[in-house]
């Protein structure tokens, strides 16, 4: 029996031009849900992984496979609904699961033949059984897995064209920030695999460098930071001569025995989510978290830094009490923070979160014919009503905001800094030119964006 599982590109996206340019390799990612996905199918089936991002099989000419299992975030639903109907057209059975699959059941169900939603731990070797006895559901329902029960990834399936491998160790988060599916997709208890699987599975990846996909490898409460610190004792005891970044909430610095076995266990650098340079925006998304013990961001950072890991801030654009000027606002904050790179994105009603109940109840959501429009949904493009700011506003915020933080006076005093404190400057120089030379593909795709789509846009 053949199995193809597939994760399909979103061309706007400029990651997926991953032959253009070897520095694209490093912004490629594993499709790690499909390699999990083949942890759990049962011997008997030939598995191949197809990841789109790495260019577009020749489907035609290959092996017609018994079942295609596709993944989809809700940015990659329309190319997912191609393949589907491409395979569908040769009489093979489709199923699709992941996120969208899960937050737009209806959609989803209308253009492949089962859908699975949830996570597929208990669920999945079902799904192919019955695909292998002719007597598909139409749909299914994984629920939240039990966490001893996710397999290893099978690291060995995927061609060689990445720079990171990646793992889970956690899922789930108790935050429910508004903007995010997390905790409606993975539920608020957050949960722990077992840490001698977690260093196994870390011992049979092959790249050198690895993405620890966890929305938060830490944790929020103290039990969590006790299981992160056992983690990371237990991974320097393994030796596993591998560099790893992860994403984290910011109580990461509040821990100086934990920063310190984090780094001895190789992390390299963590990504932070600030979302807003004020109390109120943080009150506005429900992330007050980051304010608590009248937090001080820029000591935060330098605690990090001094362990010698970099620092990755993510802002947001377009919270109801952003006004002009808040480009600049967010470039000078996550500066005075001390942040080594910055990820600005759009305010973005994602399917099945709080902020998408919102902003329809609002009728803010601009861009709305679905499926088509689900491609703008990558969070770099303004697809809804802000509410004091137009489309052309909003765009240049973002635009003036990235040419201020990468502006190359600003990007050669923070990798000096970095020299000067012996703080990785290599890395931070080139991951400050590579953001600073994507600006002029972004407003490329800006200019794209106003004129195919920037007519739906009038102000909330
Ligand atoms: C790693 C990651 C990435 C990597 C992607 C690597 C990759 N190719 O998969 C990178 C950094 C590239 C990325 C990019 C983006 N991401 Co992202 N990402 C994640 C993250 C943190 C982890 C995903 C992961 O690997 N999980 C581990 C696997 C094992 O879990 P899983 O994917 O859920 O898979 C399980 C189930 O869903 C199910 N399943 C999944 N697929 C299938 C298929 C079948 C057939 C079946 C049966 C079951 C099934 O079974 C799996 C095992 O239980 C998630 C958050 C999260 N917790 O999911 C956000 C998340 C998926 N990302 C999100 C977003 C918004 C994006 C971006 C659009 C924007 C951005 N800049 O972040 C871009 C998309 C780019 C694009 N191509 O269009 C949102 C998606 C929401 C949505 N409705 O789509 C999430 C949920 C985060 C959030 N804040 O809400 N992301
Ligand atoms: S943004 Fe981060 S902290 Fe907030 S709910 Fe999502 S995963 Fe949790």
């Amino acid at each position: 029996m053949r199995l193809y599982l597939i994760n399909p590109c979103n061309p706007l996206v400029s990651m997926t031009k991953v032959k253009e340019s070897r520095w694209n390799r490093y912004r490629v990612w594993k499709p790690l849900s499909l390699m999990v996905l083949a942890g759990l199918t049962p011997p008997e089936w030939e598995i191949s992984i197809l990841d789109e991002n790495l260019g577009t099989p020749d489907y035609p000419v290959m092996p017609r496979p018994d079942v295609v299992g596709i993944t989809a975030f809700t940015s990659q639903a329309n190319r997912a609904y191609e393949v589907a109907a491409h395979f569908r057209r040769l009489g093979v059975p489709v199923v699709m699961g992941g996120i969208h699959a899960t937050m737009c059941v209806d959609e989803v169900m209308e253009r492949v033949d089962s859908v699975v939603t949830g996570e597929a731990e208990g669920i999945w070797p079902q799904v192919l059984e019955d695909a292998r006895h002719g007597s598909l559901m139409r749909r299914y329902d994984g629920g939240l897995a039990e966490i001893n029960d996710v397999p290893f990834a099978r690291h060995d399936l995927l061609a060689t064209g990445y720079a990171f491998g990646a793992i889970q160790t956690t899922r789930g988060c108790p935050l429910n920030c508004s903007f995010c599916s997390v905790t409606a997709f993975n539920g608020a208890q957050y949960r722990q695999r077992p840490i001698p699987d977690v260093v196994r599975e870390f011992q049979s990846i092959r790249e050198k460098r690895v993405l620890a996909v966890d929305d938060n490898l830490i944790g929020t409460r103290p039990e969590h930071i006790a299981r992160a610190k056992d983690l990371f004792r237990a991974m320097a005891r393994a030796t596993l001569r591998k560099k790893w970044i992860a994403q984290a909430t910011i109580n990461f610095a509040d821990d100086e025995e934990l920063l310190s076995l984090a780094a001895k266990a190789g992390c390299s650098g963590v990504f932070i989510g600030f979302e807003s340079p004020s109390p109120e925006g943080l009150g506005e998304i429900g992330k007050k978290f980051n304010l608590l013990k009248g937090r001080d961001f820029r000591l935060s950072v330098r605690r990090i830094q001094r362990h010698h890991m970099l620092v990755a801030g993510s802002f947001i654009i377009g919270l109801d009490l952003d006004e002009p000027g808040i480009g600049k606002r967010i470039a000078e904050v996550a500066s005075q923070y001390g942040v080594d790179n910055l990820n600005v994105l759009f305010l973005t009603p994602l399917p099945g979160t709080r902020l998408w109940e919102r902003m329809k109840l609002e009728d803010r959501i601009a861009l709305d014919t679905f499926p088509e429009d689900w491609k703008y949904y990558t969070l770099t493009f303004p697809v809804a009503r802000y509410k004091h700011l137009s489309l052309d506003g909003i765009i240049q915020e973002m635009i003036s905001c990235n040419r201020k933080f990468y502006s190359l006076p600003i990007i050669l005093r923070r990798v000096g800094s970095n020299f000067w404190r012996c703080r990785k400057p290599l890395i931070s120089l080139v991951g400050n030119l590579s953001f600073r030379g994507n600006l002029r593909v972004a407003c490329k795709a800006y200019a794209d964006f106003q004129g195919q789509r920037g007519n739906l846009h009038t102000p909330a």
